[in-house]
């Protein structure tokens, strides 16, 4: 659906044309996964995907919602009234974002708004920090705030974690808000300092495949929230601020520090060889060695399975079928449990792989599986 459809919708259900409409992308990871609420590495990239809202301010204390996607009518909210409960419904997202600009003290008197998506949902392509960044930028633009994105992105972040209820780090609301069209985002997480890789795998002969195996996840579910409170007490056992301070090299002996804490020993291991991978990554990209990321992302595929344990059948099957059919590298990407794999390939090898894939997970009596090339796309904007 396109600006002009989306604002026509918006006309039909509230009766005027909106004041403008925005767009924002979900987005894959390439790497540096659960990183993000360790202040480490992280490197996504947008999708084509994106959330469009055409938006009007409204000066009554009122919040009304549309969705083009999820049935019903308009949701109608008065800002007053909005408190953070743990809500899962769709419209907790727009809605807290209207809160955490409130309670940062910034005057929204209300809004109009008509939302349509295409980033696929519980897919592990960040549809909901798309849909945070979405409203915070009409916000930001329509009530004059002059946020900076990194500042829109904190705040989405807080919404989602304080209002919705789900304890994620800043790594999708930024992807959203920040990321360039022709590049991934180099993101240190802690201080939010950012660098743009230029990541043109055409020119180059590659693709890179989305495979969403359509086995849904949820973070405001425990076992993301397990291994963030596993992941801080590691650091609180090895006496650091964060896991992104244990450097690489002296992994062994950090670990050999945790004793017979099992679990924590494969929670800390993950993550300070994920920052790690992230810096190869970078490293290699822009030395121009792209094939030879393909090994280092399927390494984190690896280390996301064995020891943060967050991996799942199918995309375990996606992995192992794309490396055997001559992909270049393979991995999941994003919370985990469910959701999409990436997969780097020749161009001249997609149609191979996309069958080979689709064939084994049908062998499997998994769902079919839905699979797309990924081109990283601009960040949010306003559309008109
Ligand atoms: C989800 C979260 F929202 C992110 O903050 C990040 O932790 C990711 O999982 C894992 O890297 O997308």
């Amino acid at each position: 659906m396109g600006a002009q459809q989306v604002a026509e919708r918006f006309a039909e259900l509230y009766g005027a044309q909106p004041e403008g409409v925005w767009a924002a992308p979900g987005r894959v990871n390439l790497i540096g996964e659960h990183t993000d609420y360790n202040d480490g590495f992280v490197m996504p990239f947008a999708l084509p995907h994106q959330v469009l809202a055409a938006v009007s301010r409204r000066t009554d204390g009122v919040l009304r919602l549309h969705s083009a996607e999820v049935g019903g009518g308009i949701t109608e909210l008065r800002l007053d009234g909005l408190t953070p409960q743990g809500d899962e419904n769709w419209t907790a997202y727009p809605a807290g974002v209207v809160w955490a600009l409130r309670e940062a003290g910034h005057a929204i008197t209300g809004a109009d708004v008509h939302l349509s998506s295409t980033v696929p949902t519980g897919a592990g392509l960040s549809s909901s920090a798309a849909l945070e960044v979405v409203i915070a930028l009409a916000m930001n633009d329509l009530y004059g705030l002059g946020l900076p994105r990194w500042k829109l992105a904190r705040l989405c972040q807080r919404a989602e974690n304080v209002y919705v209820g789900a304890p994620t780090g800043i790594m999708d609301q930024t992807a959203s808000a920040c990321c360039e069209q022709g590049h991934a985002l180099f993101l240190d997480t802690r201080d939010l300092s950012q660098r743009q890789i230029p990541f043109d795998l055409a020119a180059e002969g590659l693709r890179l495949l989305v495979v969403d195996t359509q086995v849904k996840h949820a973070h405001s579910g425990g076992e993301y929230g397990k291994r963030r409170a596993g992941c801080e007490k590691g650091a609180a056992l090895l006496g650091v601020d964060a896991l992104r301070d244990v450097p690489y090299a002296g992994l062994d002996e950090a670990l050999a520090r945790l004793g017979d804490e099992e679990e924590v020993v494969r929670l800390v291991r993950h993550v300070v060889t994920e920052d790690h991978r992230v810096e190869r990554v970078v490293d290699l990209l822009r030395s121009g060695e792209t094939r030879a990321i393909g090994p280092v992302l399927t390494e984190g595929h690896a280390s996301l399975r064995d020891d943060f344990r967050i991996s799942c059948p199918e995309l375990d099957l996606v992995v192992e079928t794309a490396l055997a059919t001559g992909a270049l590298g393979a991995r999941m990407t994003g919370g985990g449990f469910g959701g999409s794999a990436i997969v780097l390939a020749e161009a001249t090898d997609v149609d191979t792989l996309t069958k080979a894939v689709e064939e084994a997970f049908a062998t499997s009596g998994f769902t079919a599986p839905r699979v797309f090339e990924a081109t990283p796309s601009p960040g949010a904007h306003r559309l008109h």
